[in-house]
């Protein structure tokens, strides 16, 4: 059996970390040969929270993990990791909009940064998942100069079920025959949710949504919106935040980074852009990638129609406003 890997995860006294814990221990996400140590990094008045959290890890009994560091110190949190997830962070209220949580969630993301520069391997794969997912993970990755800014992504894979799902219910499907279903840009309300190149894997073959839908009027203006408004939905329904459907799209995305992408399918990651389909440079932006050896590659020439290439310009101006904020917050 291989060596065991060491993967922290912050916000480790939460809600999303709560069901990603147990991800991660029973094999989901780095392989049911790959043992574990945890590192459960939160601040120091979750430490009691947190030893909670541990006894229920040890009361699991799962074969795969090989040690619990739970801690408040990014030092010990951060040591030697090979895979993070930052969780992190202050979660979005009811009414509360995401430029609100900036301000607060930014710094700590600056801070993280530092510290992994400083302690995780340089090997090491970072997924953001506090909010505002795409541009602390920018914050994260300029903090972490030491460290490729290819290995930072930010989660947009939530966004990407959430689409799946919908449009399987819609075709009467399984959900797990929907594939390639893209979130550019944001994750926020400004996404771009795109099913024109989703697939229906099917007995007789691979067969078109947009075509099987074949409803432009639905797809525009139901599809879309519900995926972009479907968090705030469930924290009206719940009065929190999404937190078991986080969890597994937090799994679902180091999984597809840490293990990489079945042929011809495709994943949306939050990554640094290179301007690819008219996107700004040097933001995180959701584009669809493909994963193979740990590197991700933007799924090139994919056609866009005026409608999505509209949408994006939004999003895409989202992403640098809120950057541009990011840095002024972290130079004050
Ligand atoms: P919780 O409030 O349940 O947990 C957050 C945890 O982070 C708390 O235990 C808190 O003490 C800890 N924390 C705060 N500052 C910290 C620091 N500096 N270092 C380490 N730990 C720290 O929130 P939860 O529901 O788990 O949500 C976590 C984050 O995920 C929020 O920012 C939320 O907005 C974001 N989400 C992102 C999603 C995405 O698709 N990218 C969807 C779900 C979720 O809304």
């Amino acid at each position: 059996m291989a060596q065991p890997i060491k993967v922290v995860v912050t916000g480790a006294a939460g809600q999303i970390a709560y069901s990603l814990i147990y991800h991660i221990a029973h094999g989901d996400v780095f392989g049911a040969d790959q043992p574990v140590i945890l590192h459960l990094l939160d601040i120091p008045p979750m430490m009691g929270v947190l030893e909670g959290v541990v006894m229920e890890i040890e009361d699991l009994a799962l074969p795969l993990v090989r040690g619990v560091v739970p801690t408040a110190d990014v030092s010990v949190g951060f040591n030697d990791v090979d895979a993070a997830f930052m969780v992190g962070a202050m979660p979005r209220k009811q009414g509360m909009e995401r430029k609100d949580l900036l301000s607060a969630n930014v710094k700590i993301f600056k801070d993280q940064g530092q510290a992994l520069d400083k302690y995780a391997k340089k090997s090491v794969l970072v997924v953001v998942v506090g909010n505002p997912a795409n541009t602390n993970a920018y914050i994260c990755a300029k903090y972490a100069p030491s460290i490729p800014k290819t290995s930072f992504s930010a989660m947009t894979h939530l966004d990407q079920n959430r689409a799946q799902a919908l449009l399987a219910q819609r075709l009467g499907v399984p959900v797990g025959q929907v594939s390639n279903v893209i979130i550019w840009g944001n994750h926020s309300p400004t996404m771009l949710p795109d099913a024109s190149h989703a697939q229906v894997h099917t007995d007789s073959g691979l067969l078109s949504v947009p075509k099987l839908i074949n409803n432009d009027t639905w797809l525009h203006n139901e599809f879309v919106p519900r995926v972009q408004n479907r968090g705030a939905a469930v924290i009206a329904a719940r009065k929190m935040s999404s937190a078991m459907s986080a969890a597994k799209a937090a799994g679902d995305h180091m999984r597809a980074l840490w293990q990489g992408t079945p042929p011809g399918k495709f994943v949306s990651l939050g990554v640094i852009s290179d301007g690819s389909y008219g996107a700004p440079k040097d933001v995180m932006f959701s584009f669809p990638c493909t994963v193979k050896d740990r590197v991700w590659k933007i799924v090139p020439n994919l056609p866009v129609d005026d409608f999505a290439k509209a949408k994006m310009a939004i999003t895409g101006k989202e992403l640098t406003e809120e950057k541009e904020e990011a840095l002024s917050v972290c130079q004050d």
